[in-house]
């Protein structure tokens, strides 16, 4: 079987093809019908002339709607006035599956196309995000497996907060309760003890209370916990595997770059190192342009907004305020109000796209915070025992697949990131 991408070039033209796709426009103009085909690869105009083709196939191209599947047979020639040069001068068409009234036809809203995202996301545009998703979650496993890290796979229904209990979605678990998954890293902890250094890709649920622009209750997290890393460690690992995507990315996924009309300087600039800045040094610099902000105060969405245009590529906050970070992040030796804990922020307004620390691995330490921030040590229990048998210094990070494809494919929303987004109100489809 051919692709519409391999045949529009000239080693094709004159020679026959049998295309299948679907009709993405159609026109009428003279005695021809020209349809625009679409396959997964690229769109070809095929022209079906009324003089030439048989009175079945003109039947058929009068017929034929648009979003039908058909085969198209016919020969390619070179066309400079149809989009990307070349055409598919049609000898036969057979319609495969008529398309009833598209509902989607240009100008709709947000809503609508949430509504009907079964059928949107066969836009070219989301077309181009997908691709441009599916080299992000390539090029991420590519740089494990080349690193001697281990994948494996924590379970998703859990029986203890991992981040704040606030955003968990609870749910009925035969006679018991349960939660989905906020972040694997619980369990990565104890897998590190089997495997030294482990990383998963599972999709991770937050009941985040307000729908913003880079929330979604369903989301994919790509995990790494290692045995023996430090606080610098764990983020050289971080930006070599966000600079070894995004140079993937580049490298394999011009055209839809291209297409997304996504400029690619600031992604060229994303090599390591990435600069490294105390959450201090971050409150200064918010407090010196003119922003309310003390030391204490966590950086939301608009605060990481202002920073990220600070810097050309993606940087580190590191050191925060342990009231504003988890349980499980080691306090620094050196100045115990703060967190051993970095963030990653992408550049040109998106912030945060990876969250990572050294953990605590003492035991009466880690027993002690879970107190201090109201956790119960019973539902602990096996966490904590990993503090028991043999602890180890370790650390760990997880980075948001959707957050890392908004700021990589230039989109302003995060729904564009995933082809079923999942919100507060309501599921679509
Ligand atoms: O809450 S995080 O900052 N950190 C953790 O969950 C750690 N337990 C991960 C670990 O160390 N193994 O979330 C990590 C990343 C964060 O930087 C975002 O990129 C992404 O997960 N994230 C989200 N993406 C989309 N939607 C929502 N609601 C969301 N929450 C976090």
């Amino acid at each position: 079987m051919v692709f519409i991408a391999d045949v529009k070039c000239d080693e094709w033209v004159s020679k026959p093809v049998v295309l299948r796709g679907w009709v993405h426009r159609k026109m009428f103009v003279g005695g021809k019908v020209f349809i625009v085909l679409r396959d997964s690869t690229d769109i070809i105009q095929c022209v079906i002339d009324r003089s030439v083709v048989n009175p079945d196939t003109w039947a058929k191209a009068e017929k034929i709607t648009r979003e039908s599947s058909c085969v198209v047979e016919g020969v390619i020639s070179k066309e400079p006035r149809a989009p990307g040069g070349y055409e598919v001068k049609v000898s036969r068409l057979s319609i495969v599956g008529l398309s009833e009234w598209f509902p989607i036809r240009g100008r709709e809203g947000v809503d609508y196309l949430l509504d009907h995202r079964h059928l949107w996301i066969r836009a070219r545009k989301m077309q181009a995000i997908l691709k441009v998703k599916h080299t992000v979650l390539k090029a991420g496993r590519e740089y494990f497996l080349k690193n001697g890290w281990w994948e494996v796979t924590p379970p998703i229904l859990t029986g203890s907060a991992c981040e704040s209990g606030a955003t968990q979605f609870e749910v009925k678990y035969f006679d018991q309760k349960a939660y989905l998954s906020q972040s694997a890293q619980l369990y990565l902890e104890a897998l590190i003890y089997a495997l030294g250094k482990v990383w998963s890709l599972t999709p991770s649920f937050r009941a985040e209370k307000s729908r913003t622009r880079r929330h979604l209750a369903e989301y994919w997290h790509l995990e790494a916990e290692a045995a023996w890393y430090g606080m610098e460690d764990m983020m050289r690992v971080v930006e070599e595997l966000v600079s070894y995507i995004v140079m993937k990315v580049l490298e394999e996924r011009e055209s839809e770059l291209k297409f997304l009309s996504r400029d690619v300087k600031p992604l060229e600039r994303a090599e390591p190192p990435y600069p490294r800045i105390k959450y201090d040094e971050a409150i200064e610099i918010l407090q010196k342009k003119g922003i309310n902000i003390k030391w204490g105060d966590d950086l939301g969405a608009d605060e990481e907004r202002v920073l990220t245009y600070e810097f050309d590529k993606p940087f580190f906050i590191t050191h925060f305020p342990k009231e504003i970070k988890a349980f499980y992040m080691k306090l620094d030796p050196k100045d115990p109000r703060v967190v051993l804990g970095f963030d990653l922020l992408a550049p040109e307004g998106y912030g945060e796209i990876v969250g990572g620390s050294v953990r605590e691995d003492d035991y009466k330490t880690l027993y002690n915070r879970i107190i201090e921030v109201g956790l119960n040590p019973k539902e602990y229990e096996w966490y904590l025992d990993l503090r028991k048998y043999g602890t180890v210094p370790h650390s760990g990070f997880g980075l948001g697949i959707e957050r890392l494809v908004m700021w990589v494919a230039g989109l302003d929303h995060i729904r564009d990131a995933i082809p079923f987004p999942r919100f507060r109100e309501r599921l679509y489809p």
